[in-house]
Order: structure tokens, then sequence, then C-alpha cells
């Protein structure tokens, strides 16, 4: 079997990326008045617009020329029928499966698992609906008002970013806390100021192991029994997870314990059971929404043309500056405050999917894998670390991220944040030029020798590529086909690169590793280390003895 670098196509894309690294992007847009059509997409109401980018029709002939190689299409259909094409683990990856609609079917190993995922979603809708509408009461007779959800993690970071996310949705009678840091701090601020008899925790968990998890369920069970009685913890106490004896073993009364499945992975998670704080925020009929949008994502992903393929089209762009320009990182930047969690989510979708640098096969990757993706919301970023993207010494790409509406038009707010990202976007493209800098100073009563000074420190090289990925506005439906959007985006470089995008070998590590400095510490016995790990250890039990 060919390695990578050694498929044509991807050796077609080299010598091409010689011929195109010194084109610029505004030549580009000047010689093609339609560039902005011809480079852009709409599907699932999403508008993709990739005409900022380093490519022309060729480049994108050669990168969807290596997609059809690397058999995207079959890899796509294999996941959505529940192959196991999680090999290290032997697992399904059928997180579509969660928000295939409850009149469709798709068996697998002898399981309707659709008809599975209804019936818990059904289990989880009634709990909702009984809580929101205060019909679920606490010890004391009164009804709910504040929601703690601990887990850590794929059963963190999707629902704490979807609750903040599709806040205009909440039901507002309801607080929503998510704890998930092992920091006592954590845990201790999450419960400042509230009263037991109203806060319900929901536990989630997939292997209901996890220290850091159990540790924060097992401090937020014991302030709940200062209040109340064992007796009393299932109306208080929730789980989320595939480890029935576990949760039982922790106390909770099974029946308040919500399924899910060893074929959805942490990240993948969101839209099972581990959504019950999103559902409990926004509700059964919104949730369901949410699943709709990612839905008709899929549909999207497995039946669109590669040329109109949003994922397709973002993952190529991504393997195209990761391999070709050599760009290590990439930055995503919502111009929507809703989505201020967004990069955070993404980087462990991305990150801990692609971050990987042994093949499927076994056999080391011949090229660089996933990239850093960080990123804050608009226009903050643009007062911090912008000026690394303008004017840095690396091509950072950008996903621009914007809602066409606000939740909430108030005078110019919104006009003018789209500006700013729009302006943004223009302004990396087009950058500025020496003579253009010499003018301005010139025009501003400079003398020719403060000009000469100064002007190289204004000049922009622009041609720094960008892609800008707008909604109408920011419902349930669009944020679910968004976060789908990204899923197979990484699912696509995933098979690009020939890795398992599916497994996190490297979280497990530091599951165990930090169980032996535990003990140790704890113990104030310490075992045979290098000097660094037994200096730390040493420094920390100096000021915790005293
Ligand atoms: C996600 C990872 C990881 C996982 C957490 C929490 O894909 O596997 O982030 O979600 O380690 O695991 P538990 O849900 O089992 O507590």
């Amino acid at each position: 079997m060919k390695t990578l670098t050694e498929l044509s196509e991807w050796q077609a894309l080299q010598s091409h990326y010689a011929e195109i690294k010194g084109e610029q992007m505004v030549n580009l847009f000047a010689d093609n008045p339609d560039r902005f059509n011809e480079f852009s997409v709409q599907a699932c109401g999403i508008l993709l617009d990739y005409s900022k980018n380093r490519v022309n029709k060729k480049t994108l002939q050669l990168l969807l020329a290596l997609a059809d190689e690397v058999g995207i299409a079959d890899h796509a259909a294999a996941m959505f029928r529940g192959d196991r094409i999680n090999a290290t683990e032997d697992r399904s990856v059928l997180h579509s499966a969660l928000r295939m609609p409850a009149d469709q079917s798709l068996v697998v190993d002898g399981v309707d698992v659709v008809a599975d995922v209804h019936k818990v979603a059904r289990q989880a809708a009634e709990f909702v609906d009984k809580v929101r509408s205060g019909e679920w009461l606490g010890y004391t007779g009164k009804p709910i008002k504040t929601v703690v959800n601990i887990g850590i993690g794929g059963s963190d970071l999707g629902p704490l970013m979807v609750c903040e996310a599709l806040k205009p949705w909440q039901q507002r009678s309801l607080e929503f806390r998510f704890v998930s840091n092992v920091d006592g701090t954590h845990i201790t601020e999450a419960l400042s100021g509230l009263d037991a008899d109203t806060t319900l925790f929901i536990v989630a968990s997939k292997t209901f192991t996890t220290q850091e998890t159990l540790a924060n369920a097992h401090t937020a069970r014991n302030w709940f029994l200062e209040s109340g009685n064992e007796s009393d913890i299932a109306k208080h106490f929730v789980a989320v997870s595939t480890n029935e004896s576990a949760v039982a073993d922790f106390g909770i009364d099974v029946a308040n314990m919500f399924r899910f499945w060893d074929w959805v992975g942490g990240r993948y998670s969101l839209w099972s059971s581990i959504g019950l704080a999103i559902r409990l925020s926004i509700g059964n009929d919104n949730f369901d929404q949410m699943l709709a949008g990612a839905h008709a994502m899929d549909q999207h992903f497995a039946t669109a043309e590669t040329h109109r393929n949003l994922p397709v089209i973002l993952a190529l762009l991504g393997v195209w500056y990761g391999n070709f320009f050599g760009a290590r990182s990439q930055v995503v930047a919502p111009y929507d405050q809703y989505l201020h969690r967004f990069p955070a989510y993404l980087q462990q979708l991305d990150m801990e999917s692609n971050g990987k640098q042994v093949r499927i096969d076994g056999q080391p990757v011949d090229t660089a894998t996933g990239a850093v993706l960080w990123g804050e919301p608009g226009t903050n970023g643009q007062h911090a670390f912008f000026q690394l993207i303008h004017q840095g010494s690396d091509l950072i790409p950008v996903d621009f991220i914007t809602a066409a509406r606000s939740c909430n038009e108030s005078g110019s707010h919104h006009s003018m944040l789209l500006a700013n990202c729009i302006a943004q976007t223009e302004a990396l493209m087009t950058g500025k030029s020496r003579s253009q800098v010499e003018m301005e100073l010139r025009d501003s009563g400079m003398t020719d020798d403060e000009i000469g000074k100064l002007a190289p420190h204004k000049v922009f090289t622009g041609n720094r590529p960008t892609n800008t990925i707008m909604v109408e506005q920011l419902t349930p439906a669009a944020l679910g086909s968004l976060i789908a959007l990204y899923e197979h985006k990484v699912f696509v470089q995933g098979k690009i690169w020939g890795i398992n995008s599916f497994d996190q070998w490297g979280v497990e590590l530091g599951k165990q590793l930090a169980a032996a400095v535990l003990s140790e510490l704890e113990s104030g016995n310490i075992g045979e280390h290098d000097s660094s790990t037994t200096g730390l250890m040493r420094y920390c039990q100096q000021y915790r003895q005293n």
C-alpha cells in the first residue's frame, strides 16, 4: 500500500504548490469577478465562503482528486452504516445515529440502534419535562432551580458549549453550572450559594471511572448530605453513563440513569444522554431541532458531490495549508458571543481526534497531521492575538463564524460586529503595501525620514487565508449543522492522513499517570522518579505538611 506522500495525487499537489505559492489572492479576485460564487457553497442553512483562500480551480481539482483517491466517500459510508472503523478500540462510530429520525432504522450487529436511541431519548425527554415544568420535586417539595453538570472532557465541553450557545432558548427559571476540574476550587465555587433542596446534579461520565468526575460527584454528595438524607439522593442525583454497576455503586438509583453506548465517543456525545443538561436548558423540542440540524449535515456529507460538500472542502483546505504551506496552527474566531466556548469545544474535537502520529495500520505517518487549533470570540481576539495573524511570521488560516441576524438586535451592535468580521477577512487578504503606507504617512504630514523609519512596521503582506462561515441566525438547528460540519471535517482529515480519529490513548495515559503520583503524594512515600518529578513532589510535600 502506498503512503500518502507516494500517491500521485499528493505529488501533483506538491508541484502545484510550487506554482501557486507566490500567487496573490488580490490578483485571483481581480482576474475573476465571479470568484465569490465559484468558491462558496450553501447547504443546511450554512454559507461557506472559501474564496479568500490561496486556491484556484486547479487546486480544488487536485485536492478533490486526493479525497477521491483515499476513499472518503466509502469511509463515510462505512461510518454511517456502523462498521467498526474505530479499529484500535474495535468499535463502531455512530454519533450520526443519535440524530437519525425515529421513523428510520439502522441495524448494527442485529440491534436497531435508532430504536434504542429513541427509547433512551424518550426517557430523557420525560424527565426533562418534569424538571422544567416543576413537577419533579426536591426532598422538601420544592421544584429544581439549579442544575449542576459534573463531567469532564467530552462529558463537559459539548454540553457546556451548547448551553452557552443556545442561551436565548434557555428556560431562565433554571440556572446551569458546570464542574469539570478536579481542582476543589471548581466544585466549591459551583456549589456556592446553592440550596441543596432545589439543586439537581447530573453526574455525566461514559465510563463512570474518571477520577475528576467521581471526586467532584463525591464532594457534591457529601455537600448534599449536610442538608438531605441518603434516601433523598434519588431526587437530586441522576447519572449519564454506559456503566450501570458503577452508577449503582455510587448510590444513584439506576432508574435515574440515562444510558448511551460504547459507539459514542466522548467528544461526539453531546447528542446523546450526555446532552441532558442541554435538554434541560432548551427543552426537548429545541434539542430535537439541534439533532435535525446535525442530521441534515450528515445527509449532506453523505450525499453531496465533493466539490459542493462543506465538510470535505473545509477539510481539504486544512490539509492544503497544514501539509503544503506548513501552517501548524488554525484559528477559529466566532463573531458571536454565544459561541464563546466553541473554540474550546473544537480544540478537543479536532486535536484529540487528529493528534496522532501513527496510521491506523500501525505505521508512522509520513506527513504532518492535526494542527493546533485555537481561538477566541471576535471582536475580542482583534484586540489581542490578531496582531500575529496579520503581521506574524507564520501563516495562520482563520475560520470566521458568524450569524447575519443577532439573537439580541440592539442598536448598531450587530452591524458593528459583522463589519468587523467581514473587514478582517478583507484586510487579511489584501494587506497594505509599502507604497500605500508611504502615501498615508505623507498625507499625515510626516517627513521622508520619519516615513522611512515607520513604514516597514505598517506594511501588511496580506494573502492570509480565511474561511467565512455564516448562518442566518444561531438557532438550535443552525448550531446542530455547524457542529456536525466540524465533526465531519475532522473525519475527512483523519481519513486523508490515514489515522484513527476516534481513539484517544493520550487521554487514557493521563488518567493512569496521576494515580501513581497521587498515592505517593498522599502517603508521603515518594518513590523512584527523575529528579524533577521527585523535586516537585517534595516541594508540594513541604508546604502541604506545614
Ligand atoms: C473524549 C475523551 C475524553 C472523555 C473524558 C471523560 O472523547 O474520551 O475527553 O470524554 O475523559 O470520560 P468519561 O465520560 O468516561 O468520564
